[in-house]
């Protein structure tokens, strides 16, 4: 997880709020002062977080509470609020053929991040090249090469020329057809005349879709200044933040270049070619605050909804659940890999169900399915909608007329009891999706996320 710390202090927060019995002004008071020493402690710019925190302590003091919210809530959604304006808005991107230039200085990642890129796009079926237009530094071809292959890219570079445009001129004379271009270009120590001649002069040339900056998180409230320097001197469509995992500066880097108004497009997340998010502030700030991905979760929503037949969502949803129930609904639910996708994009609703999900419970269905059914063959219908009462004498007739053992008939019953709970918990998650549902499509925070479980 990015921004481990961060992500720490203003769950507790949230916490403590969800806690609280009364939302009073010391409450909000004190939130206040330990959001502001997170966020500083992230390295977000003084003037930002007070401007943040002071609209949250001014809104959480002054505005009425919704009728159908209560005070709580509503300091935390006055909190995520004003949190996700220092995040900036969303750049709308659309992953289809284009040409695109990283930029940027030493060592921030262009080289590595250009092949997360071409991953992306490939992954997305796109025929890929990975042009080598850093012509300055010893290796830079081999480390592109390098990369390309463990990818699947193509990679089109002149070994030892030292004119980048000529470079780029052949890579494009002959992957003229291809879909995506991603052409890396040298870094320098600083923005000075030679780099901005050398971007320029490609730029001008190629006319890429994106010019995309990349930046390392680890330096800070400094990537605000290179976002706007690099924004001057070449035109920049987007910033790919990169090394956001394992450093605690990534707030102030987020926020200064989002202050700067340059979206940014990508974050980077580790070393490794997938380790790359498309970035989007609203679902990035959901999943720091422990509340979920909800575009995640919706997605799978969705498709649990389309898979699951109407009849067993309605049998789950209220009345009586006995064995008959239980086996027509684990009948349709008999799709480990859908379920197990559902439940893990809800944190902090699927908490006890995760581990169910873990063991042999899902995985062996089929065949305790088959066995299930032979041994209900031999209850009564008393039994099948009162399966508490098959104790004892009862479970001895069912094992012999089944031709199955006495342990056989008390797994079942255990199976039973362990569906019944999780019945009760998806009627419970089922709340919160539709609740989730209507709060999200406005991009707000559900108006009862504090009673959610944690
Ligand atoms: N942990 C982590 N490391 C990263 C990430 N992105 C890049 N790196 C590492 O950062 C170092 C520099 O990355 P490069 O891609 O070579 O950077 P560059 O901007 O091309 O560097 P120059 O070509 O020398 O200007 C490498 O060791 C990468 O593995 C990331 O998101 N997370
Ligand atoms: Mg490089």
């Amino acid at each position: 997880m990015v921004l481990d710390s961060l992500a720490k202090s203003l769950r507790d927060a949230l916490k403590r709020i969800n806690r609280s019995a009364l939302v009073d002004d010391r409450l909000v008071e004190e939130i206040v002062k330990e959001m502001q020493r997170a966020l500083l402690m992230a390295d977000v710019d003084v003037g930002l977080t007070l401007e943040m925190t002071n609209n949250v302590e001014r809104r959480a003091k002054e505005e009425p509470v919704p009728k159908n919210s209560n005070p709580r809530n509503h300091l935390i959604k006055i909190i995520y609020e004003e949190l996700l304006r220092i995040l900036g808005k969303p750049r709308e991107f659309h992953v289809k053929p284009a040409t695109l230039m990283l930029v940027g200085l030493y060592g921030q990642g262009k080289t590595t991040s250009a092949g997360k890129l071409a991953k992306f796009y490939l992954k997305h079926g796109y025929k890929v090249v990975l042009i080598a237009a850093d012509t300055q530094r010893l290796g830079a071809y081999e480390q592109l090469e390098q990369v390309s292959s463990s990818v699947g890219a193509s990679f089109f570079g002149i070994y030892g020329e030292k004119d980048s445009r000529k470079v780029v001129k052949q890579a494009l004379e002959k992957y003229n057809e291809w879909d995506v271009k991603i052409i890396d270009t040298s870094g320098r120590n600083a923005i000075d005349a030679s780099l901005t001649k050398e971007i320029s002069d490609i730029n001008e040339f190629v006319k890429p879709d994106e010019v995309v900056l990349v930046l390392d998180a680890s330096i800070g409230q400094q990537a605000g200044k290179q976002a706007k320097a690099f924004n001057d001197s070449v035109k920049i469509t987007g910033v790919f933040i990169s090394k956001l995992d394992g450093t605690a500066k990534g707030g102030g880097a987020l926020s200064a270049v989002a202050s700067t108004g340059a979206p940014i497009l990508f974050i980077g997340t580790g070393e490794h070619m997938e380790d790359m998010e498309y970035f989007n502030p609203a679902r990035f700030l959901s999943r720091l605050l422990g509340m979920g991905d909800f575009e995640t979760l919706m997605a799978a929503a969705k498709e649990f909804q389309k898979e699951i037949d109407e009849s067993a969502m309605e049998k789950m949803a209220g009345g009586k659940f006995t064995l008959k129930e239980m086996y027509d609904i684990w009948d349709q639910m008999n799709k480990p890999g859908l379920f197990k996708k559902l439940f893990e994009s809800m944190p902090m609703a699927a908490g006890g169900m995760k581990k169910d999900m873990d063991d042999q419970f899902f995985n062996d269905s089929e065949d305790k399915l088959k066995r299930y059914k032979v041994i209900m063959d031999s209850m009564t219908y008393y039994e099948m909608e009162n399966p508490d009462e098959i104790k004892g004498s009862r479970v001895e007739r069912i094992a012999e007329g089944s031709g199955y053992t006495t342990a056989d008939v008390k797994e079942l019953l255990k199976d039973y009891k362990r569906v019944k709970d999780m019945v009760k918990n998806i009627r419970g998650n089922r709340k919160i999706l539709s609740m989730m549902k209507k709060q999200f499509k406005s991009g707000g925070l559900p108006e009862d996320f504090g009673n959610m479980p944690q």
